[in-house]
């Protein structure tokens, strides 16, 4: 059967309609990042982007997973890579490849670059001070709280954050006071080139250290999304009734080197071995695996690469064209009104 899809919008409306849209949708959009960051890593080298980009291929599923589970009004803070959860949380791809360019078109005014994706319209900031996303996910929930909303906020931080002492704090204060906030460890094993190993004794437990602190957490596989999906919505669910915070310590993989758009096992701080055992267990290719009794699902696949193809090429073309900002407007910004 040939479907009828012209554009993301009557995909999305396609995919709707369907009984296991949802997966399909988490397919589309956990496909979407990766064939952008694969853009992104493809042109690089062109040496117009002028920031450092820490890319999430191999990451897709704790962005989708846990960002599907949020509504627009509930906040979720990331990182020094958060290209994922940007375009995850509902960011726009022309506004986030203006930024990396450097235009006036950018999420950021063109003055901020890969690492700050802000734009509050869709609850979303990306803070790259490593462990700065958990005082400040802890901080927004309290002012959810005082106002008596039931919105909730994420945090989002990888395996290296965890060896920050503001950890303890926010965990301590979050339970303490029952904020509705998650917390996200995406653990990728890796800080730039230091595995866990090297970093942390082998007895320390992340998810003990949480408990001990009051905070209910449990390990999931992220690299199912459908997994990471359904124990953030318990998670949200739970914080927006005022049940407190929970974590959530995902186990995933980066596929790129830490900073940039190249591969880098050849330098030995990883083995090839690790790298194509993660890969066997991409999470496109898990959810694909859940999928694979649908017949068509081979030809939508290749519809939606067309579709969001056309999606990133026409983004690209505007980022690159947007104007440069203003000299003026380095003086703007400075401080908070
Ligand atoms: C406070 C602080 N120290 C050091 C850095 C430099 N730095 C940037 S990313 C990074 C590693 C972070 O590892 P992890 O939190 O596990 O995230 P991952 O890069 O693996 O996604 C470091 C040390 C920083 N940004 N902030
Ligand atoms: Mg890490």
């Amino acid at each position: 059967m040939e479907l009828k899809i012209s554009d993301r919008q009557s995909y999305r409306e396609y995919v709707n309609e369907l009984k296991n849209g949802d997966l399909k949708l988490f397919y589309y959009d956990m496909l979407r990042i990766r064939l952008v960051e694969e853009k992104i890593a493809e042109i690089y080298p062109e040496q117009e982007m002028r920031c450092p980009v820490h890319l999430s291929v191999g990451q897709e599923a704790p962005a989708v997973g846990v960002c599907k589970a949020l509504g627009k009004d509930d906040f979720a803070l990331s990182t020094h890579r958060s290209h994922a959860h940007y375009l995850a949380k509902g960011g726009n791809l022309k506004a986030m490849l203006s930024e990396l360019y450097g235009r006036e078109t950018g999420c950021c005014g063109g003055k901020g670059g890969s690492m700050h994706l802000n734009d509050p319209s869709i609850g979303f900031y990306a803070v790259p001070i490593v462990g700065s996303t958990i005082p400040i996910g802890v901080g927004i929930a309290l002012g959810f709280k005082i106002q008596n909303k039931s919105e909730v906020s994420v945090a989002f931080f990888g395996d290296a954050a965890t060896e920050e002492g503001v950890l303890s704090e926010s965990l301590n204060y979050a339970a303490l006071c029952k904020l509705p906030v998650i917390f996200i460890c995406e653990n990728n094993l890796y800080s730039v080139y230091s595995p866990l190993s090297v970093r942390q004794p082998a007895e320390r437990n992340l998810i003990d250290i949480a408990k001990a602190h009051g905070v209910e957490a449990f390990k999931c596989d992220g690299n199912d999304v459908v997994a990471v999906y359904n124990a953030t919505t318990k998670a949200v669910e739970k914080a927006r009734i005022g049940g407190g915070p929970t974590l959530l310590e995902l186990s995933t993989y980066r596929y790129y080197e830490h900073c940039g758009t190249n591969f880098d096992n050849q330098l030995g701080y990883r083995s090839e071995e690790e790298f194509n055992l993660w890969k066997a267990k991409d999470p496109l290719k898990m959810l694909a695996l859940k999928l694979v009794e649908d017949d068509n699902f081979k030809l939508e696949i290749e519809q939606m690469t067309k579709v969001i193809n056309l999606e990133i090429t026409d983004a690209f073309a505007f980022a690159k064209s947007a104007p440069y900002p203003d000299e003026a407007s380095l003086f703007t910004h400075l401080y908070a009104k």
